[in-house]
């Protein structure tokens, strides 16, 4: 496996993070780096060693490959508009991102799913965005539309900050990070995440969601360009997701929502390449925190090379995904209810909730959705479905 970014033996030691300087773009914007590929052996995985307070953690014990008798359950988008004290909540800020970077209304947003349900794991309340946000390319989230950014292929030089200036701008991210940690019971896990640098590019090449047809072009189009967009995305990452870790998360998940798509050399070049150097950093920087990896909707073949090149502790996996094929490699595995069940509720529910346990029995198994909640899903059925995970 090749990676395209060789850390200097100096960045390998402290978190501080210089893009090595080769050549001045011409408008005097970021200086691109020279990437060389090398051949790097196998992300070194930390045994998991769990202290005495973690053990409480049914999620983190299962990520050290225990597997129990009802396995310990989260969803995506677990705090968010299907809540109406989320609702309400979000009314108190002007802008999503605004709302994010509020530490008191962030970290209340995270625990809301908590108080109503007693998920076994609180997810961190913030976006994929506030990376581009922080490295200063704007970004703007219309109502009901979803996020709006300046699309990176209209622009002839891509200008960015440079990733540790990024990291201060994040700063109210990890205080969002310490309050929630702070008011979970030592039984709740604290999940931090990010976007799989290729999902985040696709945004900031695009300018939106939707189709990534324009992301990829570019892909092949301006290859070096993107190549270093994502080192710089992989490295300010890293640093990011350390830092969460720091601040108490007791584990990281990477969003890579856009896998879909990309035949396998490009998974291997957008996917693979930087979510091993994310891992390799954080371990680098000494963070043993377990990794979750969500390549979602990529094919059974790449999902199987992510897992075995990236150096991920566990995999989530999308609703189409068999968990049976993923057995063999011997990873916690993380899914997949249809998030639909959620909204349709009734015998459907409780068929999807039962074939679910049965599908991932012979792994460690943490009960989760194959993709986000939607808004219109009701959180009575989210309750209904957590009896029925844990037998009760
Ligand atoms: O005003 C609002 O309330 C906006 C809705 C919203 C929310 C609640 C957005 C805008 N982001 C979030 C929070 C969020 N996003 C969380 C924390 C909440 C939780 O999980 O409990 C997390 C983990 C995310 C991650 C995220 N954001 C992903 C990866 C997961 C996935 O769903 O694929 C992606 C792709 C985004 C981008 C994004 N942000 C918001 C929206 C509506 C979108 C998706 C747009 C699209 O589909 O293109």
């Amino acid at each position: 496996m090749v990676s395209k970014y060789r850390p200097s033996p100096d960045q390998q030691q402290d978190s501080t993070f210089v893009i090595p300087m080769e050549e001045k773009n011409r408008s005097g914007g970021l200086a691109w780096s020279k990437v060389e590929p090398e051949s790097l052996g196998p992300v070194p995985k930390p045994p998991i060693l769990l202290s005495d307070l973690q053990q409480k953690k049914k999620f983190l014990r299962v990520l050290a490959g225990d597997r129990e008798e009802s396995p310990p359950v989260w969803i995506m988008r677990q705090a968010g508009r299907y809540l109406p004290e989320y609702r309400q909540l979000r009314a108190r800020a002007r802008s999503f991102l605004e709302f994010c970077y509020s530490p008191a209304l962030a970290s209340e947003a995270a625990l809301q799913p908590i108080r109503r349900f007693g998920f076994d794991a609180a997810i961190l309340f913030s976006d994929i965005l506030t990376i581009p946000d922080a490295l200063g390319r704007k970004v703007h989230f219309d109502e009901g539309k979803g996020p709006r950014l300046a699309p990176l292929v209209e622009e002839q030089n891509w200008r960015f900050d440079e990733p540790t200036r990024a990291l201060q701008r994040l700063a109210p991210v990890y205080e969002t990070v310490e309050r929630t940690r702070a008011a979970l019971d030592p039984q709740t896990a604290l999940i931090g995440f990010a976007g799989g640098p290729w999902t985040v590019a696709c945004y900031m090449l695009q300018g939106e969601g939707g189709e990534k047809d324009v992301a990829r072009r570019a892909a092949y189009q301006r290859a070096h360009e993107v190549d270093v967009l994502l080192v710089i995305l992989a490295e300010t990452t890293a640093l990011h997701l350390a830092q969460q870790a720091r601040m108490g998360a007791d584990c990281l998940q990477i969003f890579e929502s856009w896998a879909q798509g990309l035949s396998t050399a490009l998974f291997t070049r957008l996917v693979i390449a930087p979510t091993r150097h994310i891992v390799a950093r954080l371990r680098a920087l000494g963070v043993s925190a377990p990794v979750i990896g969500f390549p979602r909707a990529a094919t059974e073949t790449q999902i199987e090379l992510y897992a075995r090149e990236t150096g991920v502790t566990a995999l989530s996996l999308d609703t189409a995904a068999e968990p049976a094929s993923f057995r063999n490699l011997g990873l916690p595995l993380q899914g997949n209810l249809d998030p639909q069940l959620l909204v349709t509720g009734g015998a459907p529910l409780e068929r999807g909730v039962r074939e679910c346990l049965d599908a991932f029995s012979a792994s460690p198994h943490i009960f989760n959705l194959g993709h986000g909640i939607t808004p219109d899903a009701s959180p009575d059925n989210v309750a209904h479905m957590i009896r029925l995970v844990r037998g009760a």
